[in-house]
């Protein structure tokens, strides 16, 4: 009977500790659903957030570069409300922080050289962080150059890798594991006109033992495809949840097959 409680006791303190980010690993590979505050209207959140969630997303990221929205708490709050997964923020600054939301991509854009987004807005979130109680989940964030001139390359003041470099990527990558992040992003931006190439996804998933999240201009099965098979963890969809519903489905559909 003692040998009971005392796996009990055991085992409801590890479940504590269970970390979404862990819990996320322990299920992939996934599609994690990325959700713009600036791009949906409010009246759209709750169903969007439900129907993302019902199609067996992983997680959601709730994010963009540059906020406009006034009431970003109560985004992050309808999206929750409606979710069955986890929610996640990813923050453009220091001012997208909510209590509202389950933990935080801690992100250091790790390609760029523009110290605000290395560690200035860091230091500007911790104390919220800290209080609000989110899970930190640090990540490094590296841009791939896709085609366009995306809004984040913009915003973070910051020049992407180029997309035909793929040994650069996986330094930046390589140097993020060893500073201790958790998860290595590459992004080719929202909307970007094409992926992230799958030699790039290749050959830094080839050097890396932390989870490869990939995400920018994935619209089509075909590619999430060729992503996966080239090794990434996790594959962020954004653009398409509010272009093409269906499709988003249709995507999570094959990979859950
Ligand atoms: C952007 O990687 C995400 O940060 C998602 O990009 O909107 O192109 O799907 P899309």
């Amino acid at each position: 009977m003692l040998d009971f409680f005392k796996n009990w006791i055991i085992i409801s303190t590890n479940m504590r500790h269970y970390r979404i980010w862990q819990r996320l690993n322990d299920s992939k590979p996934g599609i994690i659903a990325l959700l713009d505050p600036d791009r949906i209207p409010d009246k759209d959140v709750y169903k969007i957030a439900h129907f993302v969630s019902e199609c067996g997303t992983k997680a959601i990221l709730i994010g963009t570069s540059l906020l406009k929205k006034e009431d970003f708490d109560g985004f992050v709050l309808r999206v929750k409300k409606a979710a069955s997964c986890p929610v996640i923020l990813f923050p453009g600054g220091s001012q997208q922080i909510s209590r509202y939301a389950d933990g935080i991509f801690f992100l250091s854009l790790l390609s760029g050289r523009n110290p605000e987004f290395l560690i200035g807005e860091h230091v500007k979130s911790v104390f919220l962080i800290k209080s609000y109680g989110l899970e930190v989940i640090p990540v490094g964030y590296i841009l791939i150059s896709s085609g366009n001139y995306t809004a984040v390359e913009y915003i973070s003041n910051t020049r992407p890798i180029p997309r035909n470099k793929p040994e650069i990527a996986v330094a930046h990558a390589l140097a993020g594991e060893y500073l201790g992040m958790e998860a290595i992003y590459l992004e080719a931006g929202s909307g970007a006109e094409a992926p992230v190439p799958e030699k790039v996804v290749k050959e830094v998933k080839k050097n890396l033992s932390i989870p490869l999240i990939v995400g920018g201009g994935i619209r089509k099965e075909k590619d999430a495809r060729k992503l996966f098979d080239a090794g990434a963890d996790f594959l962020v969809l954004g653009s398409i949840i509010e272009s093409s519903p269906a499709k988003f489905k249709k995507i999570i559909q094959f990979v859950q097959s």
